[in-house]
């Protein structure tokens, strides 16, 4: 037992040491799985004592630096601080840090944007070479050796399992009753092993609450007591709430044709702004006994399970404000039968949300007239954070949906171009694209007249003549008639982009 009563098993209890004696475990050319899912659960000390680590090396003129796996995007301390010193050399499979974005696109750091749900796959098969050592925070160590898993689990039960020396950070500032809230199941295996997964209800429990760790392997366990990122929302503004409004309308009247049970079916939910507004429209709905299958737990969603609208959610992380933070911590053990946290290869698992008939809405930068989906690249060369689990639920969700504002940039940018410049989600799996002007379903449309909805419902009345001018003149000229392009054009709203600012014609 340590000073803060959470580390319950002896030996590993002996294992205590500071932040800085922990990262000298780490070294130069070394692989790092390190925990965090949106600012969820990342190791708060050990990072920042490896910059500095880092930096220092960089002073006297050695080189150090490393890969870094984690389960999505983490925070400051540990994607900003470790970009800053120049220490990361490759990363995957997400982030959304600004220093480490710059980093990216200034072509000084590598990095792979993978589907969340391949990424444990990939480290098994050994495609991604070996795992050197993790880096995990936990909420606390059973007197059994067993981790009490944290604010999110993400990749944890793989890089514990792969990685050859094992860094514990025991972080005190998370809720002891977050203790029974997992599900860490145990049955994935590699082809041609692979089973059913034995999961029905978004609610099943299949696996154990907590994640296993050979204490041979343990290097180090630092104690902390420091809170997650925890960003704070903003009020949905009249966009977001006139998107959700659509959105809502669109499930209403699906429930009204049949084509969706009184209920609906498990929600996923991105993250931002517009998703949370989402959410917030649900709340004033008449929708009750919902049920989330998703990979995070927003501000939103905490609201609807604490009204009762909705019943249960399963994610594999938090990501809440400051304020839902402290409801959450002062009613955890309410909560404690109404959310299961996985790890992310279950909780985004193409089988999983395919057999739940999971519906998908996701944020995007922008959509074509045929409904392919950028939601990664500005201007096809620039990341802004990466695919995350927006393809895992897309593809295989009853409805996709993909959510956007029309215009970006106060109007110098429309959402809706001829041709997008980068594709995550081709026009097979979306389904249905909505903004502030209205809601497109493309189920059942052959291309042309997709271009026509999308153009009539979804565009910016300032860039809908461009657009329908672009499509009647493609329609005369292209190539073929199925899905008529002007290739010398499609792409030259970016293109007037980024010589004039603006994608309006002057
Ligand atoms: O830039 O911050 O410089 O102003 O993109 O845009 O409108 O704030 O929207 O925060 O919802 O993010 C697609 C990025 C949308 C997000 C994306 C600029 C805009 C702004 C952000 P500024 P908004 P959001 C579950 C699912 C992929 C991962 C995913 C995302 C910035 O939803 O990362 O879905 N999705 N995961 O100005 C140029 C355009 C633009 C544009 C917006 N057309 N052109 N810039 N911007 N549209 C969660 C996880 O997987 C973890």
């Amino acid at each position: 037992m340590t000073a803060t009563g959470r580390i319950r098993h002896a030996g590993l209890a002996a294992k205590v040491v500071d932040a800085e004696q922990a990262a000298a475990h780490i070294r130069h050319g070394d692989t790092v799985g390190m925990s965090g899912f949106t600012g969820a659960g990342y190791p708060k000390a050990v990072p920042q004592a490896l910059a500095r680590r880092i930096t220092a090396a960089h002073d006297a003129g050695d080189p150090f630096r490393v890969d870094v796996w984690t389960g999505a995007s983490t925070a400051p301390e540990l994607d900003g601080a470790l970009a800053a010193a120049d220490g990361i050399e490759l990363r995957l499979p997400y982030q959304s840090d600004p220093v480490s974005r710059q980093k990216i696109n200034d072509g000084l750091m590598e990095y792979i944007d993978v589907h969340l749900s391949h990424v444990a796959q990939l480290a098994w098969e050994g495609f991604l070479g070996p795992l050197d050592v993790a880096v995990v925070e936990v909420s606390g160590i059973t007197a059994e050796g067993d981790l009490v898993p944290s604010s999110s689990i993400g990749n944890n039960k793989t890089w514990l399992d792969r990685a050859e020396r094992v860094v514990l950070e025991v972080n005190a500032w998370q809720s002891a009753d977050l203790e029974g809230m997992h599900d860490v199941y145990y049955g994935t295996a590699l082809p041609p092993d692979r089973r059913p997964i034995q999961l029905v209800h978004p609610g099943d429990r299949i696996g154990v609450p907590y994640l296993r760790v050979d204490p041979a392997k343990v290097v180090a366990v630092v104690e902390s007591d420091v809170p997650d990122r925890n960003t704070a929302f903003a009020a949905p503004d009249d966009t977001a709430r006139r998107i959700a409004g659509h959105l809502i309308e669109f499930l209403e009247h699906e429930v009204s044709r049949g084509r969706l049970p009184a209920q609906l079916l498990p929600l996923q939910s991105g993250v931002g702004n517009v998703a949370n507004a989402v959410l917030a429209g649900l709340e004033e709905s008449r929708f009750e006994q919902l049920t989330a299958y998703t990979e995070v737990i927003q501000d939103g969603m905490l609201d609807l399970l604490r009204s009762g609208r909705m019943t249960l959610a399963s994610a594999t992380a938090f990501s809440l404000s400051p304020a839902a933070v402290d409801d959450f911590t002062a009613h955890a053990r309410d909560f404690r039968n109404r959310i299961v946290l996985r790890p992310q290869e279950i909780s985004n698992h193409p089988e999983l949300v395919r057999r739940l008939g999971v519906l998908a809405m996701n944020g995007m930068i922008e959509a074509d007239l045929y409904g392919n989906v950028n939601s990664t690249h500005l201007m096809g060369s620039r990341i802004q954070n990466g695919i995350g689990g927006s393809g895992d639920f897309a593809r295989n969700a009853f409805i996709s949906f993909f959510v956007t504002p029309s215009t970006a940039k106060g109007g110098a940018i429309s959402a809706i171009v001829p041709m997008v410049s980068h594709v995550d989600h081709t026009e097979h799996d979306v389904h249905v694209i909505v903004t502030e002007h209205g809601l497109a379903d493309l189920r059942g449309l052959a291309p042309r007249r997709r271009a026509q909805v999308v153009v009539d419902r979804c565009a910016a009345p300032e860039y809908r003549p461009l657009l329908t001018d672009y499509v009647d003149r493609a329609q005369a000229a292209a190539y073929g008639r199925h899905t008529p392009h002007l290739l010398a054009e499609a792409l030259s709203w970016h293109v007037r982009y980024v010589e004039t600012g603006s994608m309006l014609p002057s």
